[in-house]
């Protein structure tokens, strides 16, 4: 019987990298992955690997420290890479331009993971006032994303949200290797603004605020010029 599942059920070998913000709890995730408890830690200088086992497939996980020096490093990792786990602090809406930026946008972009599939944890869910995943796929417009994805909500310090975490990724990266997948066009498309990190647009969402905000001073502004057209020059 043992055999029997075994041999169905080839053991296999991916390979998941950690990404987000400093501070967003992947290291905590992985020792609670690991251990499952939460293990006090120092913030990452370098990165911090290990392997963990579920449903038949050996998972080794690199958590990459996230500091900003550090990110450009982050492409260093890229190569053979099965997942990308996406840890975002929900309580956190200030930095999620940062992440966009300095993370996110890099990685959709990056040739060694256009077969990567994606998912993003919207962590720290057990904290009041947190965005949910609906408002973190808006803002950072997910629905754009070529690759294959999830975002699941998840408290790393709780452990909620984890055991789906673990289900999505033995599904998507199970049964046959992900490294097999063809790449899509769109994965590998870039604009010529998209070349360079450092010429980072706002993901739509964010984008449309500003829009909207010039679109308001303009018009206030127009308000202003009918306004003093149609006063007599006498009473100016
Ligand atoms: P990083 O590896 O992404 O940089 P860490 O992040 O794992 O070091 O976590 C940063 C801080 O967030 C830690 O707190 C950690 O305990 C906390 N944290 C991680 N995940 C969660 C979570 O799901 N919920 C809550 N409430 N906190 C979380 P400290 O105080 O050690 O800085
Ligand atoms: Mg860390």
């Amino acid at each position: 019987m043992g055999q029997f599942w075994t041999k169905i059920f080839k053991h296999k070998d991916v390979r998941i990298l950690l990404l987000g913000l400093d501070g967003a709890g992947k290291t905590t995730l992985l020792y609670r992955l690991k251990l499952g408890e939460v293990v006090t830690h120092i913030p990452t200088i370098g990165f911090n690997v290990e392997q963990l086992t579920y449903k038949n497939i050996t998972f080794t996980a690199w958590d990459i420290g996230a500091r900003d020096k550090m990110r450009p490093l982050f492409r260093h990792y890229y190569k053979g890479t099965d997942a990308v786990v996406m840890v975002i602090d929900s309580s956190d809406r200030e930095r999620l331009d940062e992440l966009y930026c300095d993370v996110l946008k890099p990685a959709l972009h990056a040739e060694e993971l256009a077969n990567s599939v994606f998912l993003f944890l919207v962590n720290k869910k057990d904290l009041p006032d947190t965005m949910n995943k609906d408002e973190v796929s808006i803002k950072l417009n997910l629905h754009s994303v070529k690759h294959v994805w999830n975002i699941i909500e998840t408290s790393a310090i709780q452990g909620d949200g984890l055991t789906d975490c673990m289900d999505w990724l033995a599904t998507q990266l199970g049964s046959s290797s992900s490294s097999a997948k063809k790449p899509t066009s769109h994965a590998l498309r870039r604009t010529s603004s998209d070349t360079s990190p450092s010429h980072c647009d706002k993901p739509t969402e964010i984008k449309d605020k500003s829009a909207h905000k010039d679109y308001c001073t303009r018009a206030y502004m127009l308000l202003m010029l009918l306004h003093s057209a149609s006063v007599p020059p006498v009473l100016r």
